[in-house]
């Protein structure tokens, strides 16, 4: 009757939150950030009755089958690639994530990325620190204009809306391609129109990904999306690495067809294609766009408790908020 359920947690938390786990469970975590083998993940899903994890781990069918035990995993983190969403479900297990709390930080970051990449902003210092400013000139680092020029946003959920609203006080005119059209009164709050997805990269002086990772939509920025684009454009990606084919991306920014890309997120992360470092029009960040101490805090402390609630403990037992997979799952 001692015995409570164990916890795996994927890499260390921040201490007052994972002393939140410890109240209702027994925590292992996994020491080092770098530690997502397969093997590493099974191992520790093995035993394990719940799970918190970062889109690092893939838990896929082999894992779920080696976990036995295994009841609810809370996923930190706007959806669940990472997740073989069918299969826990089939066993019943819950899955959360953490949609909400990081809309605005990472809206902020995306919209940085757009104009850094425009205006040359690493580029532009990478060439001074290596010296090579001889003085002020006219044809030094010319960028894309920001204010006045159309904004195209794929993917129109909470992170788009907001990068939306941002791009009104740049003066930029704002369009967008999602599934469905929003609501006429969030359309007139994002001073944003709807277009078909043909118009949206024709149109664009500034596209940003902002859509989920699905099989649909693997590869949805390919050698033909990016012909389709207007010359000169950028192209900023804030939502998964999957949504673009980096070669494809390479010889357009190579080619100078686009003038510069603005990268958070890549196909085979934590690697970055050698195509891609090689490009100097691309800025290129760790999957940073969520990263303030606020915002990740909130992260994992909705993670912590969707984790709680979901293993049936807490003033939420058996209600987690985001779950992805229902608490009665395993009927279809
Ligand atoms: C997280 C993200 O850092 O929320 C997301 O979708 O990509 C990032 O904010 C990442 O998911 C951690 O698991």
């Amino acid at each position: 009757a001692e015995s409570r359920p164990k916890v795996w947690v994927s890499q260390p938390l921040y201490e007052d939150l994972e002393a939140r786990l410890e109240q209702w469970f027994d925590v292992t975590r996994t020491a080092q950030v770098t530690d997502h083998a397969p093997a590493a993940i099974a191992a520790a899903l093995a035993d394990a009755d719940g799970a918190l994890v970062t889109l690092n781990d893939r838990i896929g069918a082999a894992e779920i089958a080696g976990a036995p035990r295994l009841r609810a995993v809370a996923n930190v983190g706007v959806g669940y690639n990472n997740l073989d969403v069918a299969a826990l479900a089939a066993r019943g297990i819950v899955a959360t994530n953490t949609p909400g709390v990081l809309t605005e930080t990472t809206a902020d970051f995306g919209f940085a990325l757009m104009m850094a990449a425009a205006r040359r902003i690493t580029e532009a210092e990478h060439w001074l620190r290596d010296g090579r400013w001889q003085g002020w000139g006219f044809h030094q680092m010319l960028g894309a204009e920001i204010h006045g020029s159309t904004l195209g946003i794929l993917g129109m959920g909470r992170i788009g809306q907001g990068i939306a609203r941002r791009a009104r006080g740049f003066g930029m005119r704002v369009l967008y391609h999602n599934r469905s059209r929003l609501p006429d009164a969030v359309e007139r709050d994002c001073a944003a129109t709807w277009v078909a997805r043909e118009s949206l990269l024709a149109e664009s002086d500034h596209l940003v990904l902002v859509l989920p990772y699905t099989a649909a939509n693997h590869h949805v920025i390919d050698a033909v999306a990016l012909a389709r684009m207007k010359p000169g454009a950028t192209l900023t990606n804030i939502a998964r690495g999957g949504l673009v084919d980096e070669g494809a991306l390479a010889d357009a920014l190579q080619a100078g067809r686009l003038a510069a890309a603005g990268l958070d997120v890549f196909e085979g992360e934590p690697a970055v294609d050698p195509r891609l470092t090689a490009c100097r029009n691309v800025v290129l960040t760790p999957h940073i766009a969520s990263a303030s101490l606020p915002t990740r805090r909130a992260m994992v402390s909705l993670a912590v408790d969707n984790l709680v609630a979901a293993m049936g403990q807490g003033p939420d037992a058996g209600r987690p908020s985001d779950p992805v997979t229902p608490q009665t799952g395993g009927k279809a």
